[in-house]
C-alpha cells in the first residue's frame, strides 16, 4: 500500500520532520488542533481542529487510508497522545511518537520542579515579585490565586478575554526564541522567578538558559504521564522508523 502518514504536530520537531517528508516526495498530512490563529505555515497539506475523540480519529485513520501516524506533538499535549495510542490501536495502524527529552537540571540551574501547573500556582505563594509566566495562556486562569505578582507573558496571540490577574504585561510572540532576545526581555522587565513546562527541545530552552545566566529560580513544572507507545527523539530516527514500517522511504 502506497505510504500515507499522518503527523500530528504543533512542535519544532514535527515542522522539521514535514520539511523532510516533503523534500522526499511522500505523501503526509501535518495535523494542528486549531490553538492559535495562525499555524506556521508548512510544507506538507495540513488540517486544523480536533478529530472528535478517539473515535473520530479511528474514522479519519481509515477514511483517510492513513498507513503510518507521527504523533510529534508536545509533551503536554497528553490526551492528543493518548487519543493517536487507542485509536492508532483500534484502526492497526503503526504510530510512533516523535518527542524530545526533558531538560535537566545542570550546574548553575535553580530549579523548582513541581508535577503540574497546581503545583506551580503553589510555588507562587509568596510575597510579590516579578514573574515570566511562559506557560502560554490556556492554563493563566489557574494562577489567579496570586495577584501580588507583576506578571510577564508570552502569547502566541493576544488574549481575547481579561486576564486572572491585575499586573501583567503581555509580550505576543511565537517561538523559537534565542537566549540573547530571553536574556533582553527578561533584564528589561526585572524578572525574578521564570514559571516554565518542561517541553524540552531547542524551541523554548533559551528562557532556561537565560535564567542560569541571570541566576534567577526557575519553577519547571513536569511532564504530564503519557501511555506506553514507541519513541523516537529526532527526525532523522522518525524517518528510519518510517522507512523499517515498510514503507521503502528510500530516505
Ligand atoms: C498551535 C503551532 C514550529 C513549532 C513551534 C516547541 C517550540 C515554538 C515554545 C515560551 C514558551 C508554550 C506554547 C510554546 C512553544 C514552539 C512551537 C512552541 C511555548 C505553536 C503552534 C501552536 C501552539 C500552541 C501553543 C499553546 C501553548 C504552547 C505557547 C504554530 C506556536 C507556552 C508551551 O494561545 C494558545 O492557545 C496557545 C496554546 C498550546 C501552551 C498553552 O497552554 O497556552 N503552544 N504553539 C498548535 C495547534 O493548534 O495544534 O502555529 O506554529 C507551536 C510551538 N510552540 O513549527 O516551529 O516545539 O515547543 N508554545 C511550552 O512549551 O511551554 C512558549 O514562551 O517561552
Ligand atoms: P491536548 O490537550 O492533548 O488535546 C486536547 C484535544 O485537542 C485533543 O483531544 C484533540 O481533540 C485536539 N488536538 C490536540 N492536538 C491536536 C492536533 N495536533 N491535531 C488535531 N487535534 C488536536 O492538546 P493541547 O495541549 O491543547 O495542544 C494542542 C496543540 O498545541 C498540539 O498540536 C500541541 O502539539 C500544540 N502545543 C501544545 C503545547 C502545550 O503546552 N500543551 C505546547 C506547544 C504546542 P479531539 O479529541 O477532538 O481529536
Amino acid at each position: 500500500m502506497r505510504p500515507n502518514f499522518l503527523v500530528l504536530g504543533g512542535t519544532t520537531e514535527a515542522t522539521a520532520l514535514c520539511r523532510a517528508l516533503a523534500e522526499a516526495g511522500i505523501a503526509g498530512t501535518i495535523s494542528f488542533a486549531g490553538r492559535v490563529e495562525r499555524p506556521v505555515r508548512q510544507p506538507l497539506p495540513q488540517r486544523v481542529g480536533g478529530f472528535g475523540g478517539v473515535g473520530g480519529l479511528a474514522a479519519y485513520l481509515r477514511e483517510h487510508a492513513i498507513t503510518h501516524v507521527v504523533d510529534a506533538t508536545h509533551p503536554f499535549a497528553a490526551q492528543m497522545s493518548a487519543n493517536a495510542v487507542a485509536a492508532c490501536a483500534e484502526a492497526g495502524v503503526p504510530l510512533v511518537a516523535l518527542t524530545r527529552p526533558p531538560w535537566q537540571e545542570q550546574a548553575g540551574d535553580d530549579w523548582t520542579r513541581v508535577p503540574d501547573i497546581a503545583g506551580a500556582v503553589a510555588a507562587l505563594d509568596r510575597p510579590r515579585a516579578h514573574v515570566m509566566l511562559a506557560v502560554g495562556r490556556m492554563h493563566l486562569a489557574e494562577f489567579a490565586p496570586n495577584p501580588q505578582h507583576a506578571y510577564l507573558l508570552r502569547l502566541v496571540d493576544p488574549p481575547k478575554e481579561a486576564l486572572p490577574f491585575p499586573d501583567a504585561t503581555v509580550i505576543v510572540d511565537r517561538g523559537p526564541f534565542t537566549e540573547d532576545d530571553d536574556l533582553a526581555l527578561m533584564r528589561e522587565h526585572g524578572t525574578e522567578i521564570v514559571v516554565s513546562k518542561n517541553a524540552g527541545g531547542t524551541g523554548a530552552v533559551s528562557k532556561i538558559h537565560a535564567a542560569r545566566r541571570l541566576g534567577l529560580p526557575v519553577i519547571m513544572i513536569d511532564r504530564p504521564a503519557l501511555p506506553a507507545r514507541t519513541e523516537v527523539h529526532s527526525v532523522e530516527d522518525a524517518l528510519a522508523w518510517l522507512d523499517h514500517a515498510g514503507t521503502d522511504l528510500g530516505v
